[in-house]
């Protein structure tokens, strides 16, 4: 294999800007220069994978196919140069070819194929299995539009379409050669001929699914795996000869259904709506992924029999859930097989995360619409349904029991159920969230198959997110710990606590957060125009908007810190800068009301002469991966204040915690684990223990209790009530609290409970703060500990646990 050097490169971008654009360097746009890098890449990356995928299928090695409604990539330009080991010779090349190479990876949108944590998660995952040698394919749709911009006009949340591909395709290989054929309505026939049954689907609409490969490079190894995205195209160019035939609306409406199938991501995050859309999109790729699974396994084996040996799939949440019923399809219908041998195959190939423990996110399907939309799959699934149900009243002899744990019941389709019934494994993505799994929301199915229930607590690319997007730290942590050591092995992160006396690292630490705060600052000024003081403590909430997550808690404490200032002008002397970034789904209208309230609040700080130099409330407009990676290496504070027992994991605390933020948070999710690495004295936590928040919710919550006790909080909600300097009032959100309202209970999340112990966290943040030496060396207690954070410990418990693939340690 060819190394690159600066030379090379520069040929070879010129080679590919002649070739594809017809210019010479000179003449070239950033946009042609940014395609002519992925161009070269991809090459190196092409041939590769054709040899990954030769030794593979010669030693007729296990795969893992993940599966995932989505994959948020982010941009891969400076990815794969960093994985490829050839970082800085394209900057050097870039930049003697005459352009500025942050100019070009900048140009690049981001791939935003995802909503949020899952979707991130699966990206993350799919360059740790690369880097781990793991055999694994990724597969999802190739949407036309990802998730929305985000625009705030007059404070309020406006989407635009995500365009991405236009630049984005640079990186996507369409594969017509490997389409597939998918099949939606119609009708079941069955007939019986030399003993067997056949099964006919008739007068179905037919989808054709073309892949698009996107190869990932993985870190130090020459394995190069595949994100598969699935676009749809109807199956025929418009055909006059079906006209006469009377199939003219049939076609019509194939080419109608191939044009909405692939359009748009779904932009809800952690909660479902049953649109019949979704669910042809999930069996779109579902079924043509799994198509050419089983294709691929008997042109190498020859048999299905041996199909569990050689394959896993791991289905991200229920969205895949269809695997289980279109495999068994596959084995019965096309294959042959018997019902029995199709589900011992069946439940040990297919394995299952959760993400979720709100009610309002366990996806269940109405019934009609799923017999409708796929019938023979209905089928299926309803047989399924009765053989496991049987299963259920044999074991537990316990009616409510039964119905609780049912596939089909009460005219829906329950997702969740399907997983666990037809999965070998089910796992949650923290330690806390496991246990309630098992102890709560699948107590049941965990008393009758204990085995099946596993934790693998998330993890991040921490290439990525550390070493790739903060220079500078990586540089000390390089010249600390001897060497790049961590980047494959990120436990190595330890031996930085052995200079937790050293003032010199810590002076050193407190000049590189400083460093990336005022390149933050300048970013922020020159993309957005918002002037920011990097002597301020930068004290940042950036996640998907949701009452569960509690930015509305944050912004009432801002508003209690600005009363003090009102009161006593001198009441903050350390400079506090909180920083928001959200997207609200489209449809989720308290969410859009907070996100206003935020930037209503931001505006009347930022009018309030009081308020110069001591409080500033911004809100970062659009946040996305890319924006992620400017802000993680400037950030100071980590705000992760969920309620107790609703965070599934959280994976932005991680980004955080390894780029030396410290975290004021709630025990809920991967934050309990955090704090068993760091103790109380290197975290500031705050608020009820999941099972105190239970207790109180059986016990009966009246928030309205706290609001008159508390004369601080009472103000604070007051305010709210009245508005601000804009004129907009936000009764509707202190209803909420303190009556609820629309079939939601008073204050569900909480805010009310956990305020008061809330707000002395907070200060114990800003005291901490003013003793440099101590919050620095915080600081390198939490980018020490935050390996086991690092996406390739928890790829290799999956494959260590549940795939059973071997890896490289
Ligand atoms: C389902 C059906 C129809 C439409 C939308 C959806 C849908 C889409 C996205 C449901 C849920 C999601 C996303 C969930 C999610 O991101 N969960 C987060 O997963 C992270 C990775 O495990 C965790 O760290 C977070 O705690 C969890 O909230």
């Amino acid at each position: 294999m060819k190394k690159f050097t600066t030379k090379s490169l520069e040929e070879e971008l010129s080679a590919k800007l002649m070739l594809h654009f017809g210019k010479t360097a000179e003449e070239a746009l950033p946009g042609e220069m940014m395609r002519a890098c992925a161009l070269t890449l991809r090459d190196v990356m092409a041939l590769r994978e054709v040899e990954t995928r030769r030794k593979t299928r010669k030693e007729q090695k296990k795969q893992v196919h993940y599966l995932s409604l989505e994959f948020l990539m982010g941009r891969s330009l400076m990815k794969n140069a960093y994985n490829l080991g050839i970082l800085p010779q394209l900057r050097q090349a870039l930049e003697n070819m005459g352009f500025k190479a942050a100019d070009i990876f900048e140009i690049e949108p981001d791939a935003a194929l995802g909503n949020g944590g899952l979707g991130r998660l699966a990206a993350c995952y799919l360059d740790s299995m690369t880097t781990l040698e793991i055999p694994a394919t990724g597969y999802s749709i190739c949407y036309e539009l990802g998730i929305f911009k985000q625009k705030i006009v007059e404070g309020q949340q406006v989407e635009l379409p995500d365009n991405w591909k236009d630049l984005g395709a640079a990186w996507l290989l369409p594969k017509p050669a490997e389409a597939q054929e998918v099949r939606f309505g119609g009708k079941v026939r069955e007939f019986w001929d030399n003993g067997h049954l056949h099964i006919i689907h008739e007068d179905a609409t037919v989808v054709q699914a073309v892949p698009c490969d996107m190869e990932i490079a993985g870190y130090g190894t020459e394995h190069v795996n595949v994100l598969r995205l699935w676009d749809a195209r109807s199956t025929k160019p418009v055909d006059m000869s079906l006209f006469s035939r009377g199939e003219y609306l049939k076609a019509a409406e194939e080419e109608a259904m191939a044009e909405t199938i692939a359009k748009v991501l779904y932009p809800e995050d952690n909660h479902v709506e049953g649109k019949s859309l979704r669910l042809k999109q999930q069996y779109f790729f579902v079924s043509a992924t799994m198509q050419s699974i089983v294709a691929k396994h008997l042109e190498t084996c020859g048999t299905l029999h041996n199909f569990h040996e050689k394959n896993v799939i791991q289905i991200n949440d229920t969205h895949p859930a269809l695997v289980i019923p279109e495999l068994m399809r596959l084995f019965i219908d096309d294959a042959g097989m018997d019902w029995d041998e199709a589900w011992r195959i069946t439940t040990q190939s297919v394995a299952y995360t959760n993400h979720t423990v709100l009610a309002e996110a366990l996806e269940r399907w109405p019934q009609d619409l799923f017999s409708r939309v796929l019938p023979r799959i209905w089928q299926i699934t309803l047989e399924i349904s009765r053989r496991w149900q049987e299963k259920v009243e044999d074991f537990y002899h316990d009616p409510r029991k039964t119905e609780k744990m049912a596939i089909v019941w009460g005219g829906e389709v329950r997702m969740a159920n399907l997983c666990i019934a037809g999965g070998m494994a089910v796992n949650g993505v923290s330690g806390l969230h496991s246990e309630i799994l098992r102890k709560d929301v699948f107590r049941d199915a965990c008393g009758m198959e204990p085995w099946k229930f596993r934790n693998v607590t998330n993890g991040i690319d921490h290439r990525r997110w550390l070493s790739e997007i903060n220079p500078r730290l990586d540089s000390l942590i390089k010249e600390l710990t001897g060497g790049d050591e961590y980047l494959l092995h990120p436990q190595a992160l330890k031996k930085l606590d052995a200079f937790a006396d050293d003032r010199t690292v810590l002076d050193r630490l407190a000049e590189i957060k400083l460093a990336n705060k005022r390149d933050f600052a300048a970013h922020a000024k020159k993309t957005r125009g918002v002037i920011l003081n990097p002597d301020a403590i930068f004290d940042v909430q950036v996640k998907r908007l949701h009452e569960y997550k509690r930015q509305l808690l944050n912004v009432l404490h801002i508003i209690a810190l600005y009363q003090r200032l009102q009161d006593d002008p001198n009441a903050i002397t350390q400079p506090h800068t909180f920083l928001f970034g959200a997207k609200a789904a489209p449809g989720y209208a308290v969410a859009k009301r907070i996100i206003h309230l935020i930037n209503s609040l931001a505006d009347q700080i930022d009018h309030d002469p009081i308020c110069k130099d001591k409080l500033q409330v911004v809100f970062l407009e659009n946040y996305r991966v890319s924006l992620a990676e400017q802000l993680m290496p400037a950030s100071e504070v980590s705000q992760q204040i969920s309620t107790a027992g609703k965070e599934a994991s959280g994976t932005g605390n991680m980004k955080f915690m390894m780029n030396g933020a410290l975290t004021i948070g709630t025990l809920d999710g991967a934050n309990v684990e955090m704090h068993q690495l760091l103790g109380d004295e290197n975290m500031f936590l705050f608020g009820l223990h999941s099972d105190e928040v239970e207790q109180m919710k059986r016990e009966g919550y009246v928030p309205q209790r706290i609001y008159n006790r508390s004369p601080v909080l009472s103000r604070c909600l007051d305010a709210l009530r009245n508005g601000f300097r804009d004129g907009v009032r936000y009764d509707d959100l202190y209803q909420r609290l303190l009556f609820g309202a629309g079939g939601s209970p008073a204050d569900e999340y909480l805010l009310l409970a956990d305020f008061d112990s809330y707000c002395q966290a907070s200060d114990r943040v800003v005291r901490t703060y003013a003793d440099p030496v101590q919050w620095n060396r915080m600081s390198l207690h939490n980018i020490a500990r935050s390996g086991v954070f690092a996406a390739d410990r928890a790829v290799a418990e999956y494959a260590d646990n549940i795939w059973r693939v071997p890896h490289r340690k």
